[in-house]
């Protein structure tokens, strides 16, 4: 079996790919280790930026997403218990963001793929990428206990943190920058009405707090925890009441609680692989970078990664022209790092950090307060938060 291109992984990236080049008439065919309902149930993200929203109507796969998702012109962040308001729109020229579950986007993606007679191969174990230096790699994997073979001109790793794709990258070669937090984000998602019309994050003494939302009946709410913690030494009752101590008297009074049916431990983690392609193999999404999700852009690396990959493989395609391709790594690392510095700029500034000490607890607290005061400094944020152009 042949194929143009072989995307390893069905998250947002490989699904967003295949459906880029899908609109440009170009098959693809996507290996998926899971099953389908295991990847439309994993929780992850809820802020899209524009870009990806765009990405979303120019393959037509936008309709629900415009239904059922909010646009948010702001956010508040609070510091120990006083609400300062970013207005997004107000301070980017009009820009704005978009709440929609993760979730949501991966089910719209893999029902409008397969309604369009696409092929996600579901439970494809074991893969392993071969002659990615030649001119006809191929993707071995395993199906029901079957091997399979499937050789292509393109394979894109798609495939997560934990992929097989960086993997194959040879060592010396690549080049990986990290940061690990000594801490992580217990999260929770409960049936409850949104503590305001915005998202809150929160810094206070005890540490950071996120409230955001899946619509105005489902709250996602975080809490910092020790890296060491638990799911059980999370009850309900102390996850609520350390909530409200984060968010001080006023918007403690605003919380809504109601039953919790979801919730997980997330590490914290800053990574990026250099270069992000090899011969014939092309890295995208979490599979390269990760970010701490104070910044929320996870998700949207992930779509202008795919967004840079499809017109490259647009223009090998369509119009034979390698450039793009083979500049496709340079592109996309140059908007990445510029998210990997706000996300990390967002984690330091809203966290306690255990091994600092008083004077960087000062400082820190310095600049959120010159932030919060000055127009070039919510001007900053803002700009970064709605996303950067791709
Ligand atoms: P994914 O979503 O991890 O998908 C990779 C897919 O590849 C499959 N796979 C394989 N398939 C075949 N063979 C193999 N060997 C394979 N190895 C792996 C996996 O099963 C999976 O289906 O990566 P992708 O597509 O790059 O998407 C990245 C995003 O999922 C991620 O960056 C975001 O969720 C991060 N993130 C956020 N991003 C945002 O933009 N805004 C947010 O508000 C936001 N909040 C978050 C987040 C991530 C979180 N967690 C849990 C890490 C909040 C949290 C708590
Ligand atoms: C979420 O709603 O899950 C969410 C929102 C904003 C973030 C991270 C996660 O920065």
């Amino acid at each position: 079996m042949h194929v143009p291109v072989a995307i390893i992984g069905s998250g947002p990236a490989g699904l967003l790919l295949s459906h880029l080049l899908y609109v440009r008439g170009i098959e693809s065919i996507i290996l998926e280790r899971k099953d389908r309902a295991y990847v439309e149930g994993r929780i992850r993200a809820g802020v899209l930026e524009m870009g990806l929203v765009g990405l979303m109507e120019k393959i037509g796969v936008a309709d629900r997403m415009h239904r059922e998702g909010m646009i948010h012109e702001g956010i508040y962040i609070s510091i120990n218990g006083k609400r300062h308001h970013i207005d997004l729109k107000e301070l980017t020229g009009g820009k704005t963001v978009m709440v929609y579950g993760q979730t949501e986007v991966t089910k719209d993606l893999i029902a409008a793929r397969l309604r369009q007679g696409g092929e996600i191969v579901f439970g494809a174990e074991d893969a392993s990428l071969h002659d990615i230096k030649s001119n006809r790699p191929y993707v071995r994997y395993v199906q029901n206990g079957k091997e399979c073979t499937l050789s292509c001109d393109y394979i894109a790793a798609c495939d997560g943190f934990h992929g097989v794709g960086r993997q194959t990258m040879p060592e010396n070669i690549l080049k990986t920058f990290e940061r690990v937090y000594p801490f992580g984000w217990l999260g929770i998602l409960a049936h409850a009405k949104p503590v305001t019309d915005e998202l809150i994050y929160a810094s206070h003494d005890r540490g950071f707090a996120l409230c955001s939302m899946r619509s105005d009946h489902v709250v996602r709410h975080y809490v910092q925890v020790p890296s060491s913690d638990r799911i059980e030494d999370w009850s309900d009752d102390r996850f609520w009441n350390e909530l409200r101590t984060r968010l001080g008297e006023e918007d403690a009074a605003l919380v809504n609680e109601g039953e919790v049916f979801e919730k997980s431990i997330a590490p914290l983690r800053s990574f990026v692989a250099e270069p992000m392609q090899h011969g014939r193999l092309f890295l995208a999404g979490d599979a390269a970078h990760i970010v701490p999700p104070t910044g929320a852009k996870g998700l949207n690396l992930a779509a202008s990664d795919v967004h840079y990959l499809s017109e490259a493989l647009i223009a090998r395609f369509m119009d034979n022209h390698d450039e793009l391709l083979d500049r496709y790594s340079d592109t996309a690392l140059a908007r990445v790092w510029k998210a990997e510095r706000f996300s990390w700029w967002m984690t330091s500034m809203l966290h306690t950090f255990d091994d600092h000490d008083a004077f960087d607890g000062r400082i820190r607290r310095a600049e959120l307060d010159y932030m919060m005061s000055s127009r070039a400094g919510k001007t900053t944020l803002a700009e970064n938060y709605v996303g950067l152009p791709y």
